[in-house]
């Protein structure tokens, strides 16, 4: 049977199709630099937004169309849903996805019976990956919704909220390493705060820091290899949240000894919420070796909010994409549209346009991104730029065989420095030609 019936299998035609459920760029087995579409990218569909996702908005309920959900909190519910979600990667043709535990299988009166129903319905997932070849790109625990974190749950002030929020964690790693899953994230939802009035944030970053310790040990021993991610976000829900951005999570886990143990799973619309461009945070990931995942989004620049919004903007997946190639691709990572429709695209068949839409996007940011990179003028302009640390006094500096002493000598010595422009308007242009 199908839940989605009269949509078909959305497949490549090409720039001049006119056909809203094909795919005008995305050629998952096309090549570029030396490597398929389908392996650039990685896309992931999250579970909670295909799903679970009613539309919902701070002034009204949820508009969503979903006539396989009764909507009860049932097991068999929750079984149906997975079908529902499976047939729509296959059509969508999309190979990953990401959950969190409490979106697959529903939170019952006490952790024993969710811990059960979480069972369930990954003994039915794993079934449903077996005969499909779909993979679990990521796992997490939603930590976040029920009103006992409404303080935090790593950063709880009631120690006992955090050892629920632990025991979450155990059994939402169970599930993600039984489902195969190549990663686990740590989006902090409530890890912040709404003010400081309350708070003793020496104290909540320590148990926030045990939290990601305990799990990183408690994989090591059941066997859990993938790699674990945090996800910064400056604010909502919170006024402030811990892990706000790029640089703060990789202080954060610099100072708390987790470097080794965690990489970043960076999301478009929080990096504009912090007031940073995606590319920015990538750039900052990446320099530490910590470019791991991507959720990937746009916000809305007028509304301001965590939007959610499916990736359309042919600048950005560019700007992502160069980055990424840059920094060697996806190793354990992957493209996953952390993003829902509009309340106003409330059918089933808007999953699929908002799916196919982001899917072509990254698929011309690809294309442009390999162009640039071919072309190489934008590279070597970068190289040229930096030409004086190659020698004399700047690689002197480089290398640490200079004092302040000797550079002031040499100073001394020279006229006064000539500045080459930065030519960013022309680089723009170059850019430009390429999309
Ligand atoms: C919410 C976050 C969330 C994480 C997973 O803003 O993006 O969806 O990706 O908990
Ligand atoms: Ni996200
Ligand atoms: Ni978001």
């Amino acid at each position: 049977m199908s839940y989605f019936p009269g949509i078909p299998k959305i497949q490549f035609e090409g720039p001049s199709s006119k056909n809203p459920f094909a795919f005008k760029h995305y050629n998952p087995d096309e090549l570029v630099e030396g490597k398929t579409m389908r392996d650039h990218m990685r896309f992931a569909a999250a579970y909670w937004h295909v799903m679970r996702n009613g539309l919902g908005d701070p002034f009204g309920g949820g508009t969503a169309l979903m006539p396989w959900d009764d909507q009860s909190d049932s097991v068999e519910n929750a079984i149906k849903r997975a079908d529902v979600f499976f047939e729509f990667l296959d059509k969508m043709d999309i190979g990953y996805y990401c959950f969190h535990d409490r979106d697959i299988a529903p939170e019952l009166n006490n952790l024993a019976k969710s811990n059960e129903a979480l069972e369930k319905v990954t003994d039915h997932l794993l079934q449903l990956q077996q005969s499909t070849g779909k993979k679990l790109l990521w796992g997490t625990a939603c930590l976040f919704s029920h009103p006992r974190y409404a303080h935090g749950a790593g950063t709880s002030p009631n120690a006992e909220v955090f050892a629920y929020g632990a025991a979450q964690v155990k059994a939402a790693l169970d599930a993600t390493l039984k489902l195969g899953g190549e990663g686990y994230v740590f989006w902090g939802g409530r890890e912040g705060y709404a003010t400081l009035l309350n708070t003793d944030m020496k104290r909540e970053l320590d148990h926030l820091a045990a939290l990601l310790h305990l799990a990183v040990d408690y994989a090591k021993k059941i066997g859990f290899t993938g790699q674990f991610y945090i996800e910064p976000k400056p604010r909502e829900p919170s006024t402030h949240q811990y892990d706000s951005d790029a640089a703060a999570c990789l202080n954060f886990l610099r100072e708390y000894g987790l470097m080794d143990h965690l990489k970043l799973n960076l999301e478009t619309n929080h990096a504009t919420l912090a007031g940073h461009t995606m590319l920015h945070e990538m750039t900052v990931a990446a320099a530490a070796g910590a470019l791991g995942s991507i959720d990937a989004n746009q916000g809305d620049e007028l509304i301001g909010w965590d939007t959610d919004q499916f990736p359309t903007d042919i600048y950005l997946t560019t700007s992502i994409m160069l980055k990424l190639l840059e920094s060697g691709g996806f190793t354990t990572g992957g493209l996953n549209f952390d993003a829902k429709r509009r309340r106003e695209s409330h059918e089933p068949e808007d999953l699929f346009h908002a799916h196919i839409g982001g899917m072509d996007a990254f698929a011309r940011g690809l294309k442009s991104a390999a162009a640039i990179r071919a072309d190489g003028r934008l590279e070597e302009f970068v190289t040229k730029r930096y030409a004086s640390w190659n020698e004399g006094i700047g690689a002197k500096v480089e290398t640490k065989a200079i004092s302040l002493e000797e550079i002031s000598a040499h100073v001394l010595s020279q006229p006064e420095p000539k500045l080459a422009s930065g030519r960013q308007e022309m680089l723009e242009n170059l850019v430009n030609e390429f999309i």
